[in-house]
């Protein structure tokens, strides 16, 4: 990187971290990538896990439905997978973030956690949770830390088949948790994007959406992205390394 190109990132990241610090209402909206320096593979890109695996052989219901024991075996492995990896710098700053925004919403496309477990309180998990399993007959939800059990697992209320409560292609997202994302868009004063491809939708569309309400949106991404070019601002580099530099006016 040349000393200009290195200058107008530090200029660039300033007017952000003013943009941020001044915002009453802020929405951060972040994918696989915030949590790839956690150790957690992305699905898209050259070490993605859609490179080794087949999507719709795991994450559609046509697949659950043909083989429920095959979709657990790669479940139950990213669950033992994301056991060991933990919260990092860019996780953190996101806590500091809403703790001196008066009003924060932080949407996630990540089923692994990891923002609630770095302490984030206002967190809309709209592919769901991997750590959580779901009853497709009588419809029952609970927090599931299972990594070692008997697949396809059983409901213990019914003897239904279990599912993970995540999100699969073709799947509507929960009402009430898209609508609430929506009316935090809508209202956003700053959007902040972080790692996310944008090509899946509608997490795709939210940009959009706060930008035709009159948000400023911030991209943090390591490479630019179909998207990129709809937003104020890009800032290129990792989001460990952009997102404390960027919350650092809001924690004095
Ligand atoms: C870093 C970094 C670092 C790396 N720092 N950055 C309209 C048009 C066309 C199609 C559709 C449409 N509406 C709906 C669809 C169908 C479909 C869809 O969008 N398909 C497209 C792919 C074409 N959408 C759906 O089916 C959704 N349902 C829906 O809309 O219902 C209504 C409807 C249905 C059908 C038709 C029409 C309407 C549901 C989508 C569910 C997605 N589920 C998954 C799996 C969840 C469970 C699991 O984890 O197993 O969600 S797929 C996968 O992709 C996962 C992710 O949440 C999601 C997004 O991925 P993400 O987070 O962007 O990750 P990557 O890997 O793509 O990108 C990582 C990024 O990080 C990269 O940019 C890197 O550069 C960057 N990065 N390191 C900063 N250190
Ligand atoms: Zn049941």
């Amino acid at each position: 990187m040349t000393e200009t190109q290195s200058n107008e990132i530090q200029q660039a990241l300033k007017e952000a971290r003013k943009i941020v610090s001044c915002a009453r209402s802020v929405v951060v909206l972040t994918g696989a990538g915030i949590s790839a320096e956690s150790g957690v593979p992305t699905f898209r890109g050259k070490d993605g896990l859609w490179k080794s695996y087949n999507v719709m052989e795991l994450a559609t219901p046509q697949a659950f439905k043909s083989n429920p024991k095959l979709v657990w075996e790669f479940y139950l492995w990213r669950r033992k997978l994301i056991s060991s990896c933990f919260p990092n710098r860019a996780h953190y700053a996101l806590v500091e973030l809403e703790k001196h925004t008066p009003e924060f919403t932080l949407i996630t496309q990540n089923v692994d956690g990891l923002h609630s477990k770095a302490g984030s309180r206002n967190v809309l998990e709209i592919h769901g949770n991997l750590w959580r399993s779901r009853c497709i007959q009588c419809g029952d939800k609970f927090m599931d830390s299972r990594i070692d059990c008997e697949i396809p697992p059983l409901c213990e209320k019914c003897g239904g088949l279990l599912r993970p409560d995540v999100v699969w292609f073709g799947e509507t997202l929960d009402t009430t948790i898209l609508n609430r994302s929506i009316n935090a868009l809508e209202h956003a004063e700053v959007l902040l994007i972080v790692g996310t491809s944008g090509v899946v939708e509608p997490a795709a569309s939210f940009g959009a959406v706060a930008r035709a309400a009159g948000a400023h949106v911030i991209e943090v991404n390591i490479e630019r992205t179909p998207r990129s070019q709809m937003y104020q601002t890009v800032l290129l580099g990792r989001a460990g390394d952009i997102l404390p530099e960027l919350v650092k006016n809001s924690e004095v």
